[in-house]
């Protein structure tokens, strides 16, 4: 281990030198934390990534960054739809996605190192659950949704497939993720088959350009951004275990949109058959503030602009028919080739530009006594995602329909918006609605029907509560086997007991 000295000359060349002021005052074992914290440091990248957020910040908000003159909608030409597409184009692009399946050739990447601060929990965002009868967690359903796309692949190829999940972690959700893991048995899916990897950590430095302690003993440390994926991947040698799989094609995913649809064969369909290297699923815009990046070009290079970064006057600006101007909004979840990947590991990702977002970081003061700031103190410098597309030799986006692929748990109940709440309607709506078109008829306690057409009520709320599990069915498919002609009551889970039970029936 690196002895006080050698981080001390280390720091000093970083001009950090004071992240060891309490050095004397600390018992063993913390002396021990702080080395080991500090020992990783290089001093030069140390130097520079403290003298580029002060910098940073003091530009910021950069009156240059409204980029309104640079930008363009997407071209029609690289806009997909699953809705305003024929049936027969997308059971192709479908067929495709299944087939690159059945190959082996598809995997999952998992982003979920953020901390989860605005919903208010103090672990990791996969392990919350909004409330379903089944009351299964974020994770879970992901799990159920993998496992039933490769089955779902399987039998359409007659072959046993495999879609790994790789989740990139933080020094944060790393460990209780892979505990909740083990504790649920990787909800049957092989253990093999789970990477979990982590992403690297950065220090929030003050206005001035001096990391943050955030303890005597700890400096104030926040993962690199969604965008530390790929020095995440370099890290770990996450690609070299995807060659070694066969894996040719990623779909990139955020933890917290309850109705994503993983490794979701329509999406790798079109990205395939587009020759894409690099793709977007997106969404209309719901208003114009709303907390998602707007897939466009600047400069006539495809990107992504993020919420927190264009004015309300631009994210306001209306088109030709009355719609958003710049409504293709980001849902964070992306498709990438394995090749774009390596690419971007080996040659684009010095190129990305961190963000700045300025923050309230608890500190200690000169007598070492902790500081809940009141005002933004501090920065924390993260890469997005999403920066890598403007690399892309042929960038697609896709549109999907927004109540059947998105609703984000972002916020505490207390929010009105992408809530607990609203995620588990989200759902249930959705379900509702699959089992409906499926045949079934719902009725109320006393025998009445409740109403047929995918209806809502006052509150949100679909008129019966009706959960069917992803492993009866990934995306409302399969459903008239077991459901027509039923007359059920609510609440209704169609688990796969439920489903031996009921069917299937005769079609
Ligand atoms: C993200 C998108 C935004 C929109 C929105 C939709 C980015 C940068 N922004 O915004 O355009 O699509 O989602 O819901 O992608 N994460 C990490 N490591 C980190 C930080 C975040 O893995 O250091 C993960 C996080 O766990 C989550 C995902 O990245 O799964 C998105 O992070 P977020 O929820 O903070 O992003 P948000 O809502 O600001």
């Amino acid at each position: 281990m690196a002895s006080e000295g050698d981080v001390r000359a280390r720091l000093r060349r970083a001009g950090q030198e004071h992240l060891l002021r309490f050095w004397a005052e600390l018992e063993p074992e913390p002396r021990a934390a702080l080395l080991a914290e500090l020992a990783p440091l290089e001093p030069d990248a140390l130097r520079e990534h403290c003298q580029l957020a002060a910098a940073a910040y003091a530009r910021h908000p950069d009156p240059r960054a409204d980029l309104a003159a640079r930008l363009q909608p997407l071209p029609p030409d690289r806009l997909g739809s699953a809705s305003r597409s024929d049936t027969e184009t997308r059971r192709r692009w479908e067929e495709e996605g299944f087939r690159q399946i059945a190959l082996n050739k598809v995997a999952v990447l998992l982003l979920a190192g953020g901390q989860g601060t605005r919903l208010g929990v103090t672990y990791p965002k996969g392990m919350y659950q909004v409330g379903l009868p089944s009351q299964k967690t974020l994770y879970q359903l992901q799990a159920e949704r993998i496992r039933r796309v490769e089955q779902l692949a399987g039998e359409r190829h007659g072959t046993h497939c495999t879609v790994p999940w790789y989740i990139m972690t933080s020094e944060f959700t790393l460990g209780p993720t892979a505990k909740f893991f083990k504790e649920h048995d990787f909800f049957h899916l092989d253990p093999a088959n789970v990477v979990l990897f982590e992403q690297r950590m950065l220090p929030a430095v003050t206005f001035e350009g001096k990391a943050i302690l955030e303890r005597k003993d700890k400096v104030a440390m926040a993962p690199d951004g969604n965008g530390g994926l790929y020095c995440a991947l370099a890290d770990h040698q996450i690609l070299e275990d995807m060659e070694r799989r066969g894996v040719e094609f990623v779909h990139v995913y955020c933890v917290d949109n309850i109705l994503v649809r993983l490794a979701d064969p329509v999406f790798i369909g079109f990205c395939v058959l587009q020759e894409a290297d690099c793709g977007a699923k997106v969404v209309e815009k719901a208003y114009p503030e709303e907390p998602v990046g707007v897939v466009c070009q600047v400069d006539g290079v495809p990107q992504v602009v993020e919420y927190s970064e264009i004015s309300p006057e631009t994210a306001g600006l209306r088109g030709a028919h009355g719609g958003l101007l710049y409504n293709a909004g980001n849902i964070c979840n992306h498709f990438f080739t394995r090749g774009f990947l390596e690419m971007v590991t080996r040659e684009f990702e010095p190129l990305l530009k961190p963000h700045v977002a300025v923050k309230k970081v608890p500190y200690v003061d000169e007598e070492g006594t902790l500081v809940k700031p009141l005002r933004p103190n501090g920065i924390k410098m993260e890469k997005f995602v999403f920066d890598v597309f403007q690399f892309a030799k042929n960038f697609a986006a896709f549109e999907v329909l927004r109540e059947e692929e998105f609703s984000p748990l972002k916020n505490a109940d207390t929010s009105a918006r992408d809530n607990p709440s609203t995620a588990r309607r989200a759902l249930l709506a959705q379900h509702y609605r699959w089992a409906l078109q499926a045949g079934a008829r719902f009725l109320d306690a006393q025998g009445a029907q409740l109403p047929e057409l995918p209806c809502l009520l006052p509150s949100g709320d679909p008129p019966a509560i009706c959960e069917i599990s992803p492993l009866v069915s990934y995306a409302g498919e399969g459903l008239e086997a077991y459901l027509r002609g039923r007359e059920l009551q609510s609440p209704f889970v169609l688990d796969e007991d439920q489903a031996r039970l009921l069917g299937p029936q005769e079609t």
